[in-house]
C-alpha cells in the first residue's frame, strides 16, 4: 500500500513539473507577444487572470450596452419628428447589436451569455453608471448623442487597439456607430439652439444634468483604479481613465462653444502650461453610490431589464424550436 502511495507521489511530482515547465514556457510566449504588442486569439494560452480581466471589462462593456437602451428607449414614442423617431430607433438598435458583438466576445473566453445575463439579473454585475440617471426632456436624448456617446468614443477608439483580438474587433464596428450617435445627437442639439428660447434653455438644463457625470463615467482617479496598472500592462486598457477624461474635456469645450451653450464648471478654464484644460472636482461619493446600487434610477433600469427578457423568453423559445425541427429535418435528409 505504502509502496504503492509512494509510486503515484512521484508520478504526480513529475508530472507537475513537466506541467510548470510547460506553463512557463506557454506564459513566456504570452508575455512576448504581450511586449510585441501582438494580438492573443481565444485558441492561444493565457494566464487565468488575463482571462478574468477580461471577460469582467467585456461583461461590464455588453451590459452598458442593453441598459443604456433603456433610457433613450423611453423617448422613441415622444421623439418630435419622424426623422428623429427613425434616428433614435437606428441607434438604440445599433446599442443592442453593440450588446451582442461584446457577448459574443466573451462567449470565446469561455463565459456563455446565459451566464452574464443571469449575473446582470442579479445584481452582481456592474454596469456603466451614466444609464442610472433619468432622461426628463428631449434635450436628453441629444445630450447622450453628444456628450455621453462622445465619452463613449473616446474611451472606446484605444480598445480597438485591445490585445485581445475578438474584443478589438468588435470595437472597430462599434466605434464607427458610435460616431454617427456622436453626430446625430450634436445636430439634433445644434437644431434645437436655432430655435426658441424655451428650447435653447432646455438644452443648456440637460447639459448641467449630464456634463459631471459624463466626466465620471471614464472611471475613477488612476490613483483610486485597482485595475489599470495590470490593465495597461497587459494592453487592454491603452490609455488611463485620467488622460481619457482630460482628452474628452479638452474636445469637448470648443464644442459647446459652437453650441452656444455653458458646461456648469466655474472652475474650467485653458491651462496654458499644461496645454490643457483645468476643471473642477468630480463629485467622488456620488458616482459610488450609484456604481453600487443606490443611484436615482438603478432599481427601475434593473427591473426594466428583467422584464424584458422574460417578456422575450417566447421568442427563445420559438427560435430554439424552430432550430431544432430544421435539424430533424437535416438530418431525416441526410439518412
Ligand atoms: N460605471 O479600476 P477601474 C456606452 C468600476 S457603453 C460603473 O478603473 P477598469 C453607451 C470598474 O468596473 C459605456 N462602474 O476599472 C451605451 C471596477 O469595478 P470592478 C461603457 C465603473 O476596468 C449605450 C471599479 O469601478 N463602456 O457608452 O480598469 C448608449 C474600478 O475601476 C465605472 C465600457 O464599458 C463606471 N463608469 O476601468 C450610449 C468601456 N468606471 O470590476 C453609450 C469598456 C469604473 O472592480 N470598459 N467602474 O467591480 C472600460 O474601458 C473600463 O472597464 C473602465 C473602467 C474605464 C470603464
Amino acid at each position: 500500500m505504502y509502496t504503492q502511495s509512494f509510486t503515484t507521489d512521484t508520478t504526480t511530482l513529475k508530472s507537475v513539473e513537466r506541467s510548470s515547465a510547460e506553463d512557463a514556457a506557454k506564459m513566456a510566449v504570452f508575455d512576448t507577444k504581450i511586449d510585441a504588442d501582438g494580438r492573443i486569439e481565444p485558441q492561444d494560452f493565457m494566464p487565468e487572470a488575463y482571462r478574468k480581466t477580461l471577460v469582467r471589462q467585456i461583461s461590464q462593456h455588453a451590459h452598458s450596452e442593453i441598459v443604456g437602451m433603456l433610457p433613450e428607449g423611453n423617448w422613441i414614442l415622444r421623439a418630435p419628428s419622424l426623422k428623429r423617431k427613425a434616428i433614435l430607433i437606428a441607434k438604440v438598435q445599433d446599442e443592442g447589436g453593440h450588446g451582442l458583438y461584446l457577448y459574443s466576445a466573451a462567449e470565446t473566453l469561455g463565459t456563455s451569455r446565459d451566464e452574464l445575463l443571469d449575473a446582470l439579473h442579479t445584481g452582481k454585475a456592474k454596469y456603466s453608471s451614466i444609464f442610472n440617471y433619468p432622461t426628463l426632456t428631449w434635450a436628453d436624448i441629444g445630450v447622450i448623442g453628444w456628450l455621453v456617446d462622445g465619452a463613449a468614443i473616446m474611451n472606446q477608439i484605444p480598445l480597438c487597439r485591445c490585445s485581445y483580438g475578438p474584443y478589438a474587433r468588435a470595437m472597430v464596428r462599434i466605434c464607427k456607430e458610435e460616431s454617427f450617435h456622436q453626430r446625430q445627437g450634436y445636430e439634433a442639439l445644434l437644431t434645437m439652439m436655432k430655435g426658441s428660447q424655451a428650447q435653447r434653455d432646455m438644452v443648456q438644463d440637460a447639459v448641467n444634468r449630464w456634463w459631471w457625470k459624463c466626466l465620471a463615467m471614464f472611471g475613477p482617479p488612476d490613483s483610486d483604479s485597482p485595475h489599470s496598472v495590470q490593465g495597461m500592462r497587459w494592453g487592454i486598457k491603452r490609455i488611463s481613465n485620467d488622460d481619457l477624461r482630460q482628452k474628452f474635456v479638452d474636445a469637448t469645450v470648443p464644442q459647446a462653444e459652437v453650441l452656444g451653450v455653458s458646461l456648469p464648471d466655474p472652475d474650467l478654464k485653458w491651462n496654458e502650461t499644461r496645454g490643457h484644460y483645468d476643471y473642477g472636482q468630480i463629485d467622488w461619493d456620488e458616482f459610488w453610490q450609484t456604481v453600487n446600487g443606490h443611484g436615482p434610477c438603478n432599481r427601475e433600469r434593473l427591473a426594466t431589464r428583467v422584464r424584458a427578457h422574460n417578456n422575450g423568453q417566447w421568442v427563445r423559445d420559438a427560435a430554439l424550436a424552430y432550430a431544432e425541427k430544421q435539424r430533424q429535418r437535416a438530418m431525416k435528409e441526410a439518412a
